[in-house]
């Protein structure tokens, strides 16, 4: 496209990127040597007394073979689920805080240099570590880590490259008691930032929801998100992915979130969109994601055309960039092949990124 380099000139936010989905397959198979963390059999099980159990077999999964064989099968997602069963599998090679701050590098350092990335709000699964003996302490030390690097790097003070902060999500796959245990104990150890931004003190942006969608509604996390609200915790949520739209206007009067996370299917009501549009509610748009994970067929699906229309406000994000193989700076590239947007269309949508993010006024106004 001739608007290539302006493209990648754009300073961009991006504020739906999952950490672990930046788990490339190569550093998953040099974390599991180093971690000496056991994955899938490729090979099926050969025993004298006859076939495995179940849960043996569900350990032979021949993608394991290799980082090749790996993201062969990551080309071939059917659905959410199929990908969140990798997603959670990749994740139990993650075990210290110098292995976050890796992963955590890799990911900051690439959307600075190739995407001019300028703020990244990072989402992780903090009851997805926990439960395997791995703190938010663990974690937060390892992002702090790689954030100071990349801030170092990449200039440091008012005219630096890019900002990041960090945002739990509770996994809506598990019990609505296990998210309530893990964030009133994050709130109680004050892990949170109020909703002034600001990048210093507090290690926590918000608090987001994700995972599983369907027959999962917004309104089981109704009172946790009510916590946040009154701790004045910002709050977002995955809804629309899979679900149908009521599952946005749920997230939107149960957890009186300030976004959603992809959104997609909130097209499919009209009166919804109107009221997206007025009250300007900013979508967090993964359209890769969406093609990879079966939601559309193809990207000309994603309704783009009808929020630019409509004023729906969005952003375009990367979702599980490792696992559906495009960067922020793909994405982009993607939406443009697909769609032939205007100049002035896409100065609009980066310039909704800026305003949308969670970063102070101030940080706003430089990237601006
Ligand atoms: C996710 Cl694509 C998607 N949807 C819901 N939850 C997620 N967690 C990581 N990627
Ligand atoms: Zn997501």
């Amino acid at each position: 496209s001739p608007l290539h380099p302006f493209l990648v000139a754009l300073p961009k936010c991006e504020h739906h990127m999952h950490l672990e989905g930046s788990l490339s397959p190569e550093l998953l198979f040099a974390l599991a040597k180093k971690n000496n963390i056991s994955l899938p059999s490729p090979f099926p099980t050969v025993s004298r007394s006859g076939p495995g159990t179940a849960e043996e077999q569900d350990e032979i999964d021949p993608a394991f073979a290799s980082p090749a064989t790996l993201r062969a099968r990551y080309a071939a997602f059917t659905s959410l689920d199929d990908f969140l069963h990798y997603y959670y599998i990749g994740m139990r090679v993650l075990l210290t805080a110098d292995d976050f701050e890796e992963l955590a590098y890799a990911y900051l350092a690439r959307a600075s240099l190739e995407g001019n990335v300028r703020h990244a709000e990072v989402f992780f699964d903090p009851q997805a570590h926990v439960s395997r003996g791995v703190t938010v302490a663990v974690i937060v030390e390892g992002w702090e880590r790689a954030v100071e690097r990349v801030e170092g790097e990449f200039g440091g003070g008012k005219g630096r490259k890019i900002t990041a902060l960090l945002v739990p999500c509770l996994l809506r796959h598990l019990e609505v008691e296990d998210s309530r245990g893990l964030f009133a104990g994050l709130l109680a150890e004050g892990y949170f930032h109020g909703e002034d931004g600001g990048e210093e003190g507090p290690k926590l942006a918000g608090v987001g929801l994700c995972s599983t969608e369907m027959d999962r509604p917004p309104g089981l996390w109704k009172e946790i998100f009510e916590m946040a609200r009154e701790a004045g915790v910002r709050r977002t949520a995955h809804a629309g992915e899979e679900g149908p739209a009521g599952y946005v206007s749920a997230a939107l009067d149960e957890l009186w979130v300030e976004r959603i996370d992809h959104g997609v299917r909130a097209a499919e009501d009209g009166e919804l969109m109107g009221r997206l549009a007025r009250e300007g509610v900013m979508l967090t748009v993964c359209p890769v994601s969406n093609v990879r994970l079966k939601g559309v067929e193809r990207l000309e699906d994603v309704p783009i055309r009808e929020f630019l229309d409509k004023g729906v406000r969005f952003s375009l994000n990367s979702d599980d960039p490792a696992y559906f193989g495009a960067y922020l700076q793909e994405v982009y590239c993607a939406v443009e092949e697909a769609f032939g947007l205007s100049v002035g269309e896409w100065a609009m949508i980066a310039r909704n990124a800026v305003e949308g993010s969670w970063c102070g006024e101030e940080r706003k106004r430089e990237i601006l």
